[in-house]
């Protein structure tokens, strides 16, 4: 490693205490970064990458809101708004127990290099809170929602800061901010993305980013001349992203034999798909987290405490939370004959699974390129709000594909450029990075 990208690593460390999560994030993209700094000293004079790891403003704020027993209750709110050099603050919103600042540092900054390669004009921000939505009543969750927004509105607006959902927030919870948010600004704008068809959201937004996640991984089995047709597939999770990965490899022909949760994973050996998929949206609504709820169902094994990567699959699709697979996982996979690792999830993978990956030059994209997907319908839902007229099915899902047919271009061409053919997570980085630098450059040390 350079000298000057470990300084830069020790400084993020001493000056983040407390956010293993943000770090992992950092070095990863600092490393990629190196070549691109070597070539160009003006981004290292004009301390770009220093500016990128600083968030442009953090809020962080007190949440309370009243229990269904009248109790009352505090979370933690917060935005991290880490870059708008190419667009408005863009990003999603999680609610989890797990939430920190540090992991919404991670997910902040991984957004910024996300948003750039999708090509259209959005800058990168996160928020959420650590509130459980797991076990909670309608009504819980919708006090929450307004509590949380009364604080934050004073921060978002169309052209500022778009949030959208993330684990724990889908429709549901987008619709009780976006009513909270109207209530207090009087305005009925495109501030909050992922909205209900009848109010301003898109087709194709909820399977957007499971969408997204196939069609990359579709490119990049085409490198190999191979498809998805008759492939086995290992998806973990079962939320968002894992369902709409699950219709999309089943439309194409594969075999999906895994989902996973909080409590373990089921294999199912005669593939989901059908209602076993409908059953999955089921599951989320129910907020109990509990996949052996879909083993028992429909009558296949379960695997209480277990992640799915000891299954024989050809490609894996990892789609639940951060660092779900580590290096042992990894091995496991490639011993059992996976080509092609296409994250759904934002960093599932440790750093040591990733050299495992890299080292054995199998097909691997990381998150930030792979999931972009649902971002970059996000995108198109701020389009069609500002121009107030809503596009087909067809034509969302069209411009869908080739937004993830360009990323993956880009990442194998930006790759080969700097001389590392194959190597997605390095062009995704370095392309990511470019764009939003040579912004940064054109607007002053701001
Ligand atoms: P959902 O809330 O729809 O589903 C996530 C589910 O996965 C949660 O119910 C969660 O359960 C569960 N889960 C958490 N940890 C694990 C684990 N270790 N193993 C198995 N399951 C687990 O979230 P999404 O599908 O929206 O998000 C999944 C991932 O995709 C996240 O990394 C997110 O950042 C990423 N992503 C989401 C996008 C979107 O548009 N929604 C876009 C791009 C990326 P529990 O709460 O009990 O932990
Ligand atoms: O991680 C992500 O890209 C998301 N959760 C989606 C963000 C968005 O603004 O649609």
């Amino acid at each position: 490693m350079s000298e000057y990208v470990s300084r830069l690593i020790a400084q993020v460390k001493a000056k983040n205490p407390s956010e293993p999560e943000f770090h992992q994030a950092v070095e990863e993209v600092a490393q990629s970064l190196e070549i691109v700094l070597e070539r160009h000293p003006e981004y290292r004079s004009a301390k770009i990458l220093e500016r990128m790891v600083e968030p442009e403003r953090v809020v962080m704020f007190r949440v309370p809101w009243m229990d269904d027993q009248g109790e009352a209750q505090i979370n933690r709110g917060f935005r991290i708004q880490m870059n708008s050099a190419i667009g408005p603050y863009k990003g999603g919103l999680r609610f989890h127990p797990s939430v920190t600042l540090g992991i919404l540092k991670f997910l902040a900054f991984e957004q910024v290099f996300k948003n750039s390669l999708t090509s259209l004009p959005m800058g990168g921000g996160k928020g959420g809170s650590d509130f459980d939505p797991k076990g909670k009543s309608e009504g819980e969750v919708m006090r929450f929602c307004q509590s949380f927004m009364t604080e934050l509105f004073r921060h978002i607006g169309p052209d500022t800061d778009v949030p959208a959902g993330d684990i724990g927030v889908g429709t549901r919870e987008i619709g009780f901010l976006f009513g909270q948010y109207k209530r207090l600004t009087r305005e009925f704008s495109g501030v909050l993305t992922g909205k209900g068809l009848n109010w301003g959201g898109s087709l194709v937004r909820p399977e957007a980013t499971g969408y997204g996640v196939v069609y990359f991984a579709e490119e990049m089995l085409k490198v190999k001349g191979q498809s998805f047709a008759g492939k086995t597939v290992a998806v973990s999770g079962f939320g968002n992203v894992a369902w709409g990965a699950v219709e999309k490899v089943t439309q194409l022909g594969g075999k999906v034999v895994t989902l996973s949760g909080p409590d373990g994973f089921v294999y199912d050996k005669d593939g989901i798909r059908g209602e076993k998929v409908q059953y999955m949206l089921e599951m989320r609504a129910s907020s109990r987290d509990r996949v052996q709820d879909f083993a028992e169902k429909f009558k296949v094994e379960f695997h209480p405490g277990k992640r799915p990567w000891s299954v024989k699959a050809d490609v894996a699709l990892p789609c639940a939370t951060q660092n779900e697979l580590n290096a042992e996982d990894a091995k496991m996979l490639l011993q059992n004959g996976c080509m092609c690792v296409c994250e759904g999830a934002n960093m599932p993978t440790t750093l040591d699974g990733v050299k495992v990956f890299l080292d054995a030059h199998v097909l691997y994209s990381p998150g930030k390129a792979s999931n972009a997907g649902g971002v970059a319908t996000s995108g198109l839902e701020m389009s069609q709000n500002s121009m107030r007229l809503p596009w087909s099915k067809e034509e969302v899902d069209h411009r869908l594909h080739e937004i993830m047919t360009n990323i993956h271009r880009t990442c194998l061409e930006t790759a080969e450029k700097f001389g590392m053919p194959g190597n997605y997570v390095n062009g995704a980085n370095i392309a990511g990075f470019l764009k939003v630098a040579d912004a940064m450059m054109d607007q002053g040390l701001v």
